[in-house]
């Protein structure tokens, strides 16, 4: 097995078991001082850092509290929520002119977010060029026009191989 697919499937394997861990814990449906402290376990686990793993401990414990939740759904639901709280869409803001550059390991969802971003800052109002850097492996580029197209922003890339 190749070494970018064993990281691959490290990966898969954490995500996995996080969800699964996740779900095990809120089906508990006890939200004490324990819960928190594993909930907190399992966010760090899957690298959420220790500011941010405190921010939605607090805020998951002050909104549960102050409407007495003890559902495990309506729990879960309500992590869901503190989560996009937290990610909220407008808080990625940029300078114009603005280059972007996406890396990361096969898979993760480089190209998916450069449609996302192309997406984004089309909406904001702001024009979108993406360029194909990858001409190396197999039909990216032609992958990354696909979604510059949904996004109806447009698109640099030369041959296969090219420089
Ligand atoms: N669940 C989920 N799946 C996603 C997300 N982003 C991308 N994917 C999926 O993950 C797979 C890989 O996404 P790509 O955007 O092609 O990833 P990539 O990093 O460009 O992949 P390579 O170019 O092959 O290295 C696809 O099946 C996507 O639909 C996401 O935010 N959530
Ligand atoms: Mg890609």
């Amino acid at each position: 097995m190749g070494f970018i697919q064993k990281i691959i499937d490290g990966l898969k394997k954490t995500k996995q078991a996080i969800v699964f861990q996740l779900n095990q814990l809120f089906k508990k449906g006890i939200f004490d001082e324990d819960f928190y402290d594993d909930l907190q376990f399992l966010l760090l686990s899957a690298d959420v850092g220790n500011d941010t793993a405190e921010v939605i401990i607090e805020k998951l414990k002050e909104k549960m509290t102050k409407d007495k939740v003890g559902d495990p759904k309506q729990a879960q639901q309500y992590l869901k929520q503190v989560l996009c709280d937290i990610l909220g869409e407008d808080q990625l803001e940029i300078e114009t002119p603005s280059v972007i550059t996406i890396v990361g390991v096969n898979g993760v969802g480089k190209t998916t977010t450069v449609g996302k971003l192309a997406n984004l800052f089309t909406k904001q109002g702001k024009s979108v060029v993406v360029a194909a850097a990858d001409t190396f492996r197999a039909a990216a580029s032609e992958q990354l026009e696909i979604w510059a197209n949904r996004a109806k922003v447009r698109i640099v890339k030369h041959e296969e191989g090219s420089d």
